[in-house]
């Protein structure tokens, strides 16, 4: 093996699963109409959401970034010797290198949705780690996690960083966790960004950049389905709307029509009034009891909880019990 080779699994087409266009039509034929946020991560929005990853007014990633430098030697600890570090949603693999310089890491395996954006990160780390066994499997992980058989499942460490159980309800982060503990040893851990609930203008600012990235990477997801499902749907006729919803405790990114407009997607209409909007995302927001007490309800103990000092952002070491 030389030291750029990774070991590639493609799981995106297991299984019995409705295709990208088949999950799009039913999301806008519904009521309200709404969009996976998956669907945002094709190569440019996964350049995109590296460039929200840096921006002012997004304080998550560096927040976590932060947090996971000071707790590092104390992960290290929990995490033990010769670990498998398993990264849910690895995107450009970042933050997972301050892990590799300090952990007893000997495998390592990259899990994300977008196939280029993953081979390519997945192969500078092979490059910057020669010591490293990279896997990396391209796979729809709200589905479920598969690891490949040449995964050790000895001390096994997954890593879902940067608050992307947000991006589930919290029902569905439940049931998530519940089958990630379904398919990791006893004693496995799982080391998890969460962000927290804070003051709604902070939120709101993160979702409402001034430089209008975020509305770029929300618009971007129409180029998407225009290219890829041939659908006549133009950017110009919708605009980017984030708000915070207080009862629900979680930001919602929308697509709003500016017009009434009628698309044709396989032979179905789909009508939209002025104003009408296509939900796109939700993320949550936690506080540190509330996210613990739902990764126990899903078999998980919590043996740690960092956070800075302002309290935006939480990271939890949980052990699968
Ligand atoms: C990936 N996920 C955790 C991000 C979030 O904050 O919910 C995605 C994102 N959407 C807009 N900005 C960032």
């Amino acid at each position: 093996m030389n030291a750029t080779d990774i070991h590639f699994y493609d799981q995106l087409l297991d299984g019995d699963h409705p295709t990208m266009a088949q999950e799009v039509v039913a999301g806008l034929m519904a009521k309200p109409k709404f969009c996976s946020p998956k669907f945002f991560y094709d190569h440019k929005g996964s350049e995109l959401f590296e460039k929200i990853c840096q921006l002012p007014e997004y304080y998550p990633t560096r927040t976590e970034e932060a947090i996971l430098r000071q707790a590092v030697p104390e992960i290290a600890e929990l995490a033990g010797d010769n670990a498998t570090l398993v990264e849910l949603g690895s995107g450009a693999s970042r933050k997972v290198r301050l892990l590799l310089e300090s952990l007893s890491v000997q495998c390592y395996l990259g899990v994300d949705i977008s196939r280029d954006f993953l081979i390519s990160s997945t192969r500078r780390l092979a490059a910057d780690y020669p010591w490293l066994e990279v896997h990396a499997a391209c796979a729809d992980f709200t589905r479920g996690l598969s690891l490949p058989e040449a995964i050790r499942p000895e001390q096994l460490v997954a890593f879902f960083p940067g608050s992307s159980i947000g991006n589930f309800t919290p029902q569905a982060a439940e049931r998530f966790l519940t089958s990630l503990h379904g398919c990791l040893p006893t004693g496995s851990g799982l080391l998890v960004g969460v962000d927290l609930l804070k003051d709604p203008h902070l939120l709101e600012a993160a979702y409402n950049d001034a430089e209008g990235i975020t509305a770029e990477f929300n618009l971007n997801l129409l180029d998407r389905l225009r290219r890829e499902l041939k659908l006549d749907i133009r950017r110009e006729r919708f605009s980017h709307r984030a708000v915070f919803n207080q009862r629900q405790s979680r930001i919602e990114m929308h697509l709003d029509s500016r017009i009434s407009q009628v698309l044709s997607l396989n032979g179905q209409s789909i009508r939209f009034r002025e104003g009408e909007s296509i939900h796109t995302e939700n993320s949550y927001k936690y506080t540190v009891p509330g996210f613990r007490n739902l990764a126990s309800r899903a078999g998980f103990e919590s043996c740690r909880v960092w956070s800075d000092d302002e309290g935006l952002f939480s990271v939890h070491y949980l052990v699968s019990t």
